[in-house]
């Protein structure tokens, strides 16, 4: 698309949305404060590299396909992420489970690994003028075979667990102090039960009594968030997961800790919009894993739908973008990898900008006076406006492909290098 006809567009979609009394240029201004922090396990499966040609095992959670392209090493990951970030607008943070350390080909178990081995990334990192966020790996480990980490009865199982964990926070913790800026830490942990328990209560016992152990070591929030999260179900947990929402949220509120919404692991028709707006009356600052749920499966590539819609709109009417860390969860082994990230990730950022092109004022003043013919009528009137102007003006102001640009650059980097692969 040419830069004039992109500039021409937007000033007419400028003029409709004054019209209706939003002001796009403060809504560019406020698409700054949309970060989103890419989840690294798209490059490869969720296979880490632990150890060469790792594969995800065990865990409730499952990677299908086999698009060529997958990373095999950290290098080749980076250079994915690099490419990944060059065809984004607006600023990314980046989002590494443990499992991504640097371990030198040597086997390091998870209850041993120390920030030496993330130095690395901090690096590449600072490089990038990034923020990273941290995620223990509860699971495709053999102590996790048997379906329970955390909140295992075997006190040799879970003890390993929480020393993982423990050392997660506190690599996390230097993650935030050399980066300057906070970094979250997410645990979510795979335990639950294929068949009917009957002691549900010692096993949700057992992991409070982790989680109290895990944040009895207190570090300073401008260096580390920490960030619990639940599921539903998940493979092999079909009828029982110990960490449900009941319990995370129960936790998070007396513990003052941030919650993980999700939303691939609640009821198909369950909204996590909807919850936004009752979590954050209770709970300082909230985590997002932006996904997209098809039947069984709750790790798709995001779309722009009217789930993801929801979410952002409840965010932005609440007015709290500050309070809500943004991340992805998704890892789809079926498609050019890269192209998964640029595909979820600028879906999340047009559902910010959707959410921030409604004349929220107007609307509440219809629903006030039961006025719910015109509130709708608004908001299927709005679908029809030109977003679409306003976020390539955006692409291009942040001196990224715009339009169907990335689709070329990224079968250009298919061909030139992942192919090689
Ligand atoms: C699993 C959780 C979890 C993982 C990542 C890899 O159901 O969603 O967040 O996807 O930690
Ligand atoms: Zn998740």
């Amino acid at each position: 698309m040419k830069k004039e006809e992109i500039e021409k567009s937007y000033q007419l979609a400028k003029k409709q949305y004054a019209e209706l009394g939003i002001d796009t240029t403060k809504v560019l201004k406020e698409m700054e404060k949309v970060v989103i922090s890419l989840h690294c396990w798209q490059t490869d499966d969720v296979g880490g590299f632990e150890k060469p040609g790792a594969e995800l095992g065990g865990g409730g959670i499952q990677a299908t396909g086999n698009y060529p392209g997958k990373a095999k090493t950290i290098a080749q990951m980076r250079a994915d992420l690099d490419k990944v970030l060059s065809l984004l607008p607006g600023k990314q943070r980046l989002n590494l489970h443990a499992i991504y350390g640097e371990f030198g080909g040597k086997l390091v178990d998870r209850d041993k690994i120390e920030v030496k081995h993330y130095q690395g990334w901090i690096n590449w990192a600072r490089k990038r003028k990034m923020g990273l966020d941290f995620n223990c790996t509860c699971f495709s480990h053999p102590l996790a075979d048997d379906g329970f980490t955390l909140s295992s009865k075997n006190p040799k199982i879970r003890k390993f667990w929480v020393e993982h964990v423990k050392r997660c926070r506190l690599i996390a913790t230097e993650m935030g102090k050399q980066l300057g800026t906070p970094s979250v830490h997410n645990l979510w942990i795979p335990d639950g039960s294929k068949d009917t328990p009957v002691d549900r209560f010692t096993l949700r016992k057992t992991l409070k009594k982790s989680l109290d152990e895990i944040f009895a070591v207190k570090y300073p929030k401008k260096y580390l968030k920490d960030s619990i999260e639940s599921k539903l179900f998940g493979i092999g947990s079909e009828s029982m997961v110990v960490g449900s929402h009941d319990f995370y949220m129960g936790y998070a509120v007396k513990n003052n800790t941030m919650i993980t919404l999700d939303n691939g692991h609640f009821h198909p028709t369950e909204q996590v919009g909807d919850k936004i707006s009752s979590i954050l009356l209770y709970i300082d600052e909230l985590l997002l894993h932006l996904t997209r749920g098809v039947r069984w499966d709750s790790d798709h590539v995001v779309a722009f739908n009217d789930e993801l819609l929801l979410i952002a709109q409840e965010i932005v009417r609440a007015k709290a973008l500050s309070r809500v860390n943004i991340g992805l969860d998704y890892f789809d082994a079926s498609l050019n990898r890269v192209g998964a990230y640029v595909i979820g990730c600028r879906a999340a950022q047009m559902a910010f900008m959707y959410a921030m092109l409604e004349p929220w004022d107007t609307l509440v003043r219809f629903e006030e006076k039961g006025r719910t013919f015109e509130r709708l009528s608004l908001l299927e009137l709005l679908k029809t406006k030109p977003y679409g102007a306003l976020w390539d003006y955006y692409c291009m102001k942040n001196n990224v492909p715009v339009g169907a640009d990335y689709i070329s650059e990224i079968l250009k980097y298919e061909k030139e290098v992942l192919d090689k692969r």
